[in-house]
């Protein structure tokens, strides 16, 4: 009897949503990951729809495509609910069975969907130019009653602010979202969630209250004591709920005048601020039908254009983890100092019982000196909660609208309880999917990687950020550029950097210029107006490059083309006839460590050499970029543009004999990896005097933000793999693994952040989670375990196992759009085994390093060859 094994085909997902709860898009693409037998191949694939006019399948589609299909039926409208499922063909005629489904509901796609107004509290007298006295700032809450028969069939809530918001429904809180709607370019785009609230409503009566507070919209923001109201001084909120009875009549409860403005218990809430909370003033049951709202105050509708608000495109902020106390130690009678062993981004929740009118304060920072917090790297970040009691039984708080970077928590006020138990810090982040993971036969190696993880999570909070700790907090260009790899292997950040993209197009100014960060606000002479820079501006051109090679997602490409080629066509112009990029302000290599500690841009490779060699860079993506979109005389243009600048490139900054004008360790990896140099000879003098620098800086980092994560990646291009793993196993400062001599359990902006003498560096900039320089995770990915895509999306995948440094096996893992990629590797004696997946879909292959090469079939495979090349230390 022959028994065909069928494929099994995974619930499908649309776009890259990971709860395609109030979508956006009315005709999303549809992915999905088949399970089969070595040796089968898709041949075609049927999607079946379930609407409410019925159920539709769609024709076979004769397609090898399982990612990112398009829609196959007519566009869905507003709130439609559709259930996705869909079974595939092999070329061996073998139909798998039907996949789970994936419900998708869409959110309101058009401003007429809209009839809920942005309301705030009423405003009685405004004398021109007054200043708000602290009672009009004090956070405010809204509330509304309204009745509903018993036949709710379902019910759903939209909702953003101008600030940020948290809804009760009848005393229960909506949802788990946090810091919503996030950081977005306000005036442009303002984010709308959708929340599934049937199991909140009731007959009769109920009662929709909302916290707001002023977040990013009106809080203190930036650098330098920063600014308040930079969009508004009015919090409004924006709620529609819709409530669908069983049969088909909509109710709807719209933000309008009829709501109400009170008074609650939060005294004031900053992001860099912190939360000031004094339960005395909850009023109880304010979100409760039957409460006495008759001395709260009517609201005003405030301005909002309906076209601006936008579906999210990734997952929102959620407490993701709880981390108890690794050690609490008494300071004081009652003052504690808290030891969570770890340096993470969120905030401290605590139980407590005293009497009313107590106070307990929360004071942060990432590192301690002389036994005591240390906030001076805090600048002007006051990073303080404080809790006043209401009195009675033990009450459990933690801060709603703030965030802070912090290992340590000193606690005063304490009294009593038992703080292992009774203190918890509540990790914060975009709640991405995890997609990537590393380790290897090297504990330090492995702590390494686990502090990228941390430093990622810490800094991705709706918007890729720089730190997360001080007056700062911004979505800096440069970081994310060079950072997008690494993060796209260990996450899936795809829809949340999508949306930050469309906003620095949006912010682009009109010239071409990408600001330094985005959302831009004020940031001082250095950084207002911005001026274009290398590494930082070129994050248009490449980071939706780099997030298309993780997803093979082409419609990014699509939707950052003009913001990519404005910018390529500003420096062209700025470059004039002489193609080299060799004018204007420029960070250069921020952070090398031989930069005077106060003028980080100071580094010793020269900027404009960095600057043009960017430029070269960027235009070749663009080109890229342009023949994927079919724009071909662009992208011969382009390509064109960008062969003349690597000439001139070449001519300027190359010397007769293949060493540079900048004899740096950034000048030849820059040269090497944005492939500028004329032919292999060069490349091989480059790598070659590349690995003489290494050595002769005995093994110590001597690059910043622009080199770092390029040296690794050119040594092992050039044959250099041993000098590589000695600048990763460094552990003299500055290098990576000096940092763990200081506990770190993040990445720092600085190399030395901790100086050797276990004090923190005096410099004004001195962050202890910072992703940037943790960019070499990427080598750890890609080289030291060997698992790379080499066509877009994993489609092809290249397994490129590079042992060294004495390490004697090393695994990756990666969900990629076709399923599970991995590989690990063992050396024993004299063989090296690798381990295999590739998953159906996409093709892999070994390549040794001694030059050969094996075809792997999907699934796991063990392969086995004699080791070569030294593997010691
Ligand atoms: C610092 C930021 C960021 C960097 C800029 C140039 O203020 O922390 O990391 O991109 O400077």
């Amino acid at each position: 009897m022959s028994l065909k094994q069928t494929p099994t085909v995974a619930a499908p997902t649309a776009e890259h949503h990971r709860e395609p709860l109030g979508i956006g898009e009315s005709s999303p693409r549809i992915s999905w990951k088949t399970t089969a037998p070595v040796g089968w191949t898709q041949q075609a694939y049927q999607i079946e729809a379930t609407r409410a006019d019925g159920t539709h399948r769609t024709d076979w589609v004769d397609s090898r495509d399982s990612v990112l299909v398009p829609w196959p039926l007519p566009p869905l409208a507003s709130r439609e609910r559709c259930k996705i499922r869909l079974r595939v063909r092999g070329v061996d005629q073998v139909t798998s069975d039907w996949s789970p489904s994936l419900q998708i509901e869409t959110g309101l796609l058009g401003p007429a969907d809209w009839t809920a107004h942005a309301i705030s509290p009423h405003e009685a007298y405004e004398p021109q130019g007054a200043e708000h006295s602290a009672a009009e700032r004090r956070p405010p809450l809204l509330r509304k009653e309204f009745s509903i028969g018993a036949d709710v069939e379902r019910a759903r809530l939209y909702v953003t602010a101008h600030g940020l918001y948290e809804i009760e429904l009848n005393g229960r809180r909506v949802g788990d979202h946090a810091l919503a709607p996030g950081w977005t370019s306000y005036h442009h785009r303002l984010r709308v969630h959708t929340h599934d609230v049937t199991d909140h409503l009731r007959a009769g009566a109920n009662a929709i209250g909302a916290w707001l507070a002023d977040g990013w919209y009106r809080g203190r923001l930036g650098f330098g004591g920063g600014h308040a109201d930079l969009y508004g001084d009015r919090l409004a909120l924006i709620a529609q709920l819709e409530i669908v009875h069983r049969d088909g009549i909509v109710t709807v409860i719209n933000t309008d005048t009829t709501w109400r403005a009170g008074q609650g218990p939060i005294v004031s809430s900053g992001l860099l601020d912190g939360e000031i909370y004094d339960a005395r003033d909850e009023p109880p049951g304010w979100s409760s039908p039957g409460f006495d709202d008759g001395d709260w105050s009517p609201v005003d509708i405030v301005e909002r254009d309906p076209a601006t608000l936008v579906a999210p495109t990734g997952p929102p902020v959620r407490c993701t983890q709880e981390i108890t106390p690794a050690l609490v130690t008494p300071l004081d009678t009652d003052r504690l100092l808290v030891d969570f062993g770890q340096n993470l981004v969120g905030r401290v929740r605590i139980t407590v019982a005293g009497p009313a009118g107590h106070t307990v304060g929360i004071r942060h920072a990432e590192v301690l000196q002389n036994g005591e917090l240390c906030v001076r790297p805090l600048r002007d970040a006051v990073s303080t909660d404080r809790y006043t009691l209401k009195g009675g039984a033990p009450e459990t708080w933690e801060p709603r609208f703030t965030i802070h970077g912090f290992r340590y928590a000193e606690i005063t006020g304490w009294r009593g309880g038992d703080p292992y138990r009774d203190i918890a810090a509540r990790v914060h982040h975009t709640d991405m999917a995890r997609t990537g993971w590393f380790a290897c036969s090297d504990e330090q190696v492995n702590r390494l990687h686990e502090n990228v993880v941390w430093s990622l999570r810490g800094n991705f909070v709706g918007l890729p950020t720089d730190c997360p700790q001080r007056d700062e907090r911004l979505g800096w260009t440069g970081d994310i550029q060079v950072f997008a790899p690494t993060a796209a292997f260990l996450y899936d950040c795809h829809g949340m950097l999508a949306s930050w993209l469309r906003d620095v197009a949006v912010e682009q100014h009109a010239d071409g210029t990408v600001p330094w960060y985005v959302p831009e606000i004020p940031g001082g002479e250095q950084w207002t107006p911005a001026r274009p820079g290398a590494g930082w501006g070129d994050v248009v051109a490449l980071t939706p490059w780099d997030l298309y090679q993780a997803s093979g997602d082409t419609a990014l490409l699509a939707a950052q083309y003009e913001s990519a080629r404005r910018w390529v066509d500003l420096i062209t112009e700025l470059a004039g006839e002489s193609g080299l990029w060799n004018r204007g302000y420029q960070l250069g290599d921020w952070l090398d460590p031989f930069a005077p500690p106060h003028d980080p841009g100071a580094g010793r490779t020269d900027r404009h050499l960095i600057a043009t060699a960017y430029y070269a860079w960027s235009l070749r993506h663009v080109a890229w970029t342009a023949d994927i979109l079919g724009r071909e005389d662009e992208r011969d243009r382009y390509e064109e543009l960008a062969r003349r600048v690597r000439q001139a490139f070449a001519d300027e900054y190359l010397l007769p004999g293949g060493r540079m004008t900048s004899d740096t360790q950034t000048a030849y990896a820059v040269a090497l990896q944005f492939g500028l140099l004329p032919d292999a000879a060069a490349r091989a003098a480059a790598g070659r005097r590349l690995a003489e620098l290494v050595e002769a800086g005995g093994h110590t980092i001597q690059t910043g933000f622009i080199g770092t994560p390029l040296v690794a990646p050119a040594l092992s291009a050039t044959g250099h793999d041993d000098t590589a793993y000695a600048l990763l196993l460094q552990q003299e400062c500055p290098s990576w693994l000096y940092a763990l001599k200081h506990d770190a359990t993040t990445i720092w902006e600085r190399w030395d952040s901790m100086l050797p003498d276990g004090t923190v560096n005096p410099g004004e900039m001195t962050s202890f989670n910072h992703y940037a320089l943790g960019a070499i995770a990427q080598w750890l990915h890609t080289a030291v375990a060997g698992l790379t895509a080499s066509t877009p999306g994993y489609r092809d995948i290249a397994f490129r196992p590079r042992p060294g440094g004495g390490i004697t096996w090393a695994s990756a893992a990666h969900e990629s759009p076709y399923g599970r990629v991995a590989i690990r590797w063992e050396l024993q004696e004299s063989e090296l085994t690798v381990a295999t997946t590739v998953p159906t879909g996409a093709t892999g292959r070994i390549e040794w390093p001694d030059g050969g090469v094996t075809d792997l079939p999907t699934g796991t495979t063990i392969t086995s060859r004699p080791a070569v090349g030294s593997t010691s230390r």
